[in-house]
């Protein structure tokens, strides 16, 4: 690759030295003895000073040319190791591996070093990372907000087959390095208390929050570096640390301890990322943690704006908030209660600079994962945004009224608060009050948004609710992770495709070529080698490349349907053994997922994979046709290498429930064609790829809502199915737990007595037959290769650059600015 502007010119002696100083000033080494973990150390230092520079003159840049910016307000950003993508945006990936080389080092070993930071839990977290790089790469002016959790995403092993945790401290002892502490932005972030109210100078009736008490929040940047050009963005993320150790009004009252306050320490609030993926806990610190998020960051972009020398009326034309998922909604009663107590804007006013600055994105329709966070709790906590949230709902009734006179029913449909024994904030309610964008992610998520969870919202706000379809960037997911595939797509469709993905279709024309053909399957081969190896290295599993490689990586939730893929595994184990006509292609079948540590059905589901995988992978009369992999602990790191090695790429959910997903983009772009149902993206990735070029099955989302409506039996596919009846009625054995008899039961009894709440059986029999497609397809390997290539070719919508366009052209209204 071309050298790009971060660096000019690459002084590679220059280099070299700032390494040696890293090593032995910061990490207090010498060349003979460091280890390769303090040299990648000193490496990434030595990186960050580079992409630091480029930050502050970034930072510099924009606030003179006062350009408008979005901030990206996320409590997950799931970013991945820094080290090896920034190289490769830095444009310094051959020369730093040249500079390393004459230090002794080898700088895959050295990449090798660096821990996943882990700072999200799935889908959700993973976007908010590809849209940083995306924003950087396309330099449209951005502040990605986050926090800086001490833990991570928790460690997973298998202890005899079962889902173990462990706490994530992905700094480890020395800090990463990539990550600069900026001790001048720090904020200090109140809590608890009460409200007071009193006449100000001009005779006029004021409120204002009273804390309790105060922790202190430290920002800490991790630089986003732009792709091939010269800006670099901060992702900042806030450390809570507490303030003085005692609450001094609290203390002058004698009353040291503060008996209402809950059992806290402020060190606490950043302690650990939430493992919940798709599931709202309603944790009292969990709201803590929410809040200390949006003070810090309203608090710090406020500072930039005032800052650089504008007025606080023009806030929505500089400044654009886009709240990632419910999580960060308490920022718009905190910006509210800052410009009606702070800067004493009348609620008007206040109102007219806050709806046209935040909006929002849907990321879910599952009814446990809407966040809603108890009045009590709220008022407790933050007694001030209490007040003001009952002043947005009393308003926005008013205007239900206008619209439906007398109908209670739709008032008690759409208030932001939720009656009941106890009264609930319904924060999606909150928000779509609120902003002045609701988009979902995915072309059919955001039709059900409309249609089926915010019906009236859409009548009512015309034009607000739209649709911002998913994307991944290409730069982390083809170049960096898949070399090989990247070489070649350069060789033909020239150097720049990463920044315009729609160049990657001239491949089609080469999608019949034999030769090219020949090329492609080669890389796909020596990826599913690089797997192999993985797997025969860090788990002992023996691996057979001509093998489909069929892969389920995502979060465990009955909703994705992993067990729908496990009772395909079980029958096609049952044939193998049973029917000597029974034909089938080798296949490995590779899951990876952790499962939230408090969802028991969702870890019994890995259990039974496990145990399923340790009995098939050993049992000789298999002669190697099938074989079960659950890789442990999946992470954005072990993702780089399954999305190139994936045959087959495992889509399965209910019609309805995925809102988008983004690793059938991954895996796509990477030359696996997808198994899916008609759900979230793979819907629009159908209508890109064609329908030769994708396996769909199953029940659509009318179908699955109707059989529901009808009374869904689940008994009546199983006892019209023999196959999968007896894939069911193993789970009650000790097949797979020898000497255990009924390990399993609990998946077979939620399938059948349990009601099947995820229609994996009315979508059993589809499936099977799906597969066996593809079983026959894969045999015919230029046809295959002809429809990887295409799906390779045909996946440039699906860039996350496009995402971004989307969002900035038709809701943020954001232009790029080049450094
Ligand atoms: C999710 C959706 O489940 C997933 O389909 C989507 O791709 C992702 C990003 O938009 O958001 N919603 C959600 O709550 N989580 C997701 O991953 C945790």
């Amino acid at each position: 690759m071309s050298m790009n502007g971060q660096t000019k010119q690459f002084d590679k002696a220059a280099f070299k030295a700032a390494v040696e100083k890293h090593l032995s000033t910061t990490y207090a080494n010498t060349a003979e003895t460091a280890t390769t973990r303090s040299w990648y150390l000193a490496m990434g230092r030595a990186l960050a000073e580079i992409s630091t520079g480029n930050l502050l003159a970034t930072e510099q840049k924009l606030a003179a040319e006062k350009a408008r910016s979005v901030n990206y307000l996320s409590l997950e950003f799931l970013i991945g190791r820094l080290t090896g993508n920034n190289l490769i945006s830095m444009g310094l990936y051959e020369n730093v591996a040249a500079a390393m080389e004459e230090l002794g080092q080898n700088l895959t070993d050295l990449l090798e070093e660096e821990r996943d930071p882990a700072l999200g839990n799935g889908g959700l977290g993973r976007l908010a990372a590809c849209f940083m790089d995306s924003l950087a790469a396309q330099e449209y002016p951005a502040v990605g907000y986050g926090l800086h959790y001490e833990y991570g995403l928790f460690r997973q092993s298998f202890v005899d087959g079962r889902q173990v945790e462990a706490p994530d401290a992905w700094r480890g002892l020395e800090g990463y390095p990539w990550e600069v502490m900026r001790p001048e932005l720090a904020q200090t972030v109140s809590l608890y208390g009460h409200v007071e109210a009193y006449t100000d100078e001009h005779g006029n009736a004021c409120r204002r929050w009273v804390p309790g008490m105060t922790v202190e929040g430290v920002a800490w940047d991790l630089p986003i570096v732009g792709y091939d050009n010269q800006s670099v963005y901060p992702l900042r993320l806030w450390e809570c640390r507490s303030s003085a150790p005692f609450n001094l009004a609290r203390f002058n009252d004698g009353d040291y301890v503060g008996a209402q306050y809950p059992a806290l320490e402020a060190g606490n609030v950043t302690k650990v990322l939430y493992p919940n993926d798709n599931h709202d806990q309603g944790k009292a610190l969990r709201l803590m943690q929410q809040y200390f998020h949006c003070a810090c960051s309203v608090a710090d972009i406020l500072r930039r704006h005032i800052g650089a020398g504008n007025t606080i009326e023009e806030l929505s034309k500089l400044e654009t908030i886009q709240l990632n998922d419910t999580h960060p909604t308490i920022a718009i009663p905190e910006l509210m209660r800052i410009l009606i107590d702070e800067f004493k804007l009348g609620w008007d006013a206040a109102w007219a600079i806050s709806s046209k600055t935040f909006a929002y994105t849907n990321h879910t329709l599952l009814p446990e994962a809407l966040e809603t966070w108890s009045e009590a709790l709220i008022a407790q906590m933050l007694p001030r945004h209490m007040e003001i949230i009952f002043e947005i709902n009393h308003r926005f009734m008013t205007l239900v009224e206008k619209t439906w006179p007398g109908n209670n029913e739709v008032k008690r449909k759409l208030s932001i608060i939720q009656e009941g024994p106890q009264r609930m904030v319904r924060m999606a309610n909150l928000c779509v009050v609120s902003t002045y964008a609701v988009n979902g992610v995915a072309a059919l998520h955001s039709e059900l948004v409309k249609r089926d969870l915010f019906p009236e919202f859409n009548e009512l706000f015309p034009g607000r609710l739209t649709n911002v379809t998913n994307g991944v960037t290409p730069r982390r997911w083809i170049k960096y992770c898949n070399p090989g595939l990247s070489a070649l797509i350069s060789e033909k469709v020239g150097e720049d495709w990463p920044l315009k993905l729609e160049k990657v279709a001239d491949l089609t024309k080469f999608a019949d070529d034999e030769a090219f053909q020949k090329r492609y399957m080669a890389v796909k081969q020596e990826n599913k080698q690089r797997l192999a190896d993985w797997v025969k290295e860090n788990m002992d599993i023996d691996l057979d490349t001509n093998a489909i490689f069929d892969i389920q990586i995502k979060r465990l939730h009955e909703y994705k349907r992993q067990h729908l893929n496990l009772l395909h595994i079980l029958s096609l184990y049952h044939r193998l053994i049973n029917d000597p006509t029974f034909d089938m292609h080798p296949r490995v079948f590779f899951f990876g997922a952790k499962a939230a540590p408090g969802y028991a059905l969702a870890k019994d589901i890995i259990f039974a994979i496990n145990q399923v995988a340790a009995k098939v992978n050993n049992d000789p009369r298999l002669k190697g046709k099938l074989k079960v992999v659950f890789i442990p602990d999946y992470r954005v790191s072990l993702a780089e290498i399954l999305f190139p090695a994936a045959d087959v790429s495992e889509q399965i959910s209910t019609a309805g429930k995925e809102a988008s997903g983004t690793g059938n983009m991954k895996f796509a772009m990477n030359g696996a064609l997808t198994i899916g149902t008609m759900d979230g993206a793979n819907v629009e990735m159908r209508e890109e790829v064609g329908d030769d070029n994708i396996f769909i099955f199953g029940l659509l989302v009318d179908e699955v809502q109707k059989l529901k409506q009808e009374g869904y039996d689940p008994y009546r596919y199983y006892h019209a199915d023999s196959l999968l009846r007896a894939a069911l009625d193993v789970l009650e054995t000790d097949e797979f737990t020898p000497g255990y008899p009924g390990q399993l039961a609990a998946i077979r009894h939620n399938l059948l007595d349990g009601g099947d709440p995820y229609l994996v059986l009315a979508d059993f029999a589809d499936y099977v037959k799906t597969h066996e497609k593809i079983d026959a397809e894969y045999r015919d390997q230029k046809t295959w290769a002809r429809k990887a290539i295409l799906n390779t070719a045909l996946m440039s919508k699906f860039s996350s650059d496009r995402s971004i366009r989307d969002y900035a052209n038709n809701i943020w209204k954001l232009e790029p600015v080049s450094r």
